[in-house]
């Protein structure tokens, strides 16, 4: 019997522990990185589409966190605004998760030099442009045979156009680390 007391008792100490722990803490962030997250959704830049379309986030997140600063009057830049103080205050909102808060990372991230990771994969906003070039400018058959791309991965890129951002890229189905390595690989290649 004692030993399942003393599980217990290691549970509760736990979950304890993880309540009192910050979400800062426990995602391993700096100082900066909170900072530059915090003055990120708090600039009204920062709108719903930027938030929705460009950082990828889940629209109802999207939504919750610009309602959540803009407050009552649904304006930003108003005195009723509630700033984001802390990332537990960000953490707090409905819908946001530790994904949630990754994702607006590294798109701040990215935002310093212009480079981003997309599935792992890493392009520099040179790499960015020319990819996006050639997956709205090849044909099916530079994606099949030249990029070699799966068929199918070809077809949905074909389809999914036009494709204005490297998240709507890497959300065309059957795009994934694989694709978008090739079609990396592919820019030096691709005779358009
Ligand atoms: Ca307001
Ligand atoms: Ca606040």
């Amino acid at each position: 019997m004692s030993w399942l007391i003393l599980a217990c008792t290691t549970d509760v100490q736990v979950a304890a522990t993880d309540e009192a722990q910050s979400t800062q803490a426990r995602l391993g962030l700096t100082n900066d990185e909170v900072a530059d997250i915090l003055d990120f959704l708090n600039d009204c830049e920062a709108s719903f589409d930027v938030l929705d379309t460009s950082v990828g986030l889940d629209s109802d997140a999207a939504e919750n966190l610009v309602e959540h600063r803009d407050g009552g009057d649904a304006k930003c830049g108003t005195r009723d605004d509630d700033a984001y103080d802390t990332l537990d205050e960000v953490d707090a909102v409905t819908q946001v998760g530790d994904q949630t808060i990754l994702d607006i990372l590294d798109y701040v991230n990215g935002g310093a030099d212009g480079a981003g990771e997309w599935e792992g994969v890493s392009f520099t906003a040179a790499q960015q442009a020319a990819v996006l070039e050639i997956a709205n400018g090849a044909t099916l058959a530079e994606l099949d045979k030249g990029a070699d791309l799966p068929s199918d991965t070809a077809e949905n890129i074909v389809d999914a156009r036009p494709i204005d951002t490297m998240d709507a890229l890497a959300s065309v189905p059957e795009v994934g680390e694989s694709a978008l390595q090739k079609l990396k690989d592919y820019i030096a290649a691709w005779p358009g």
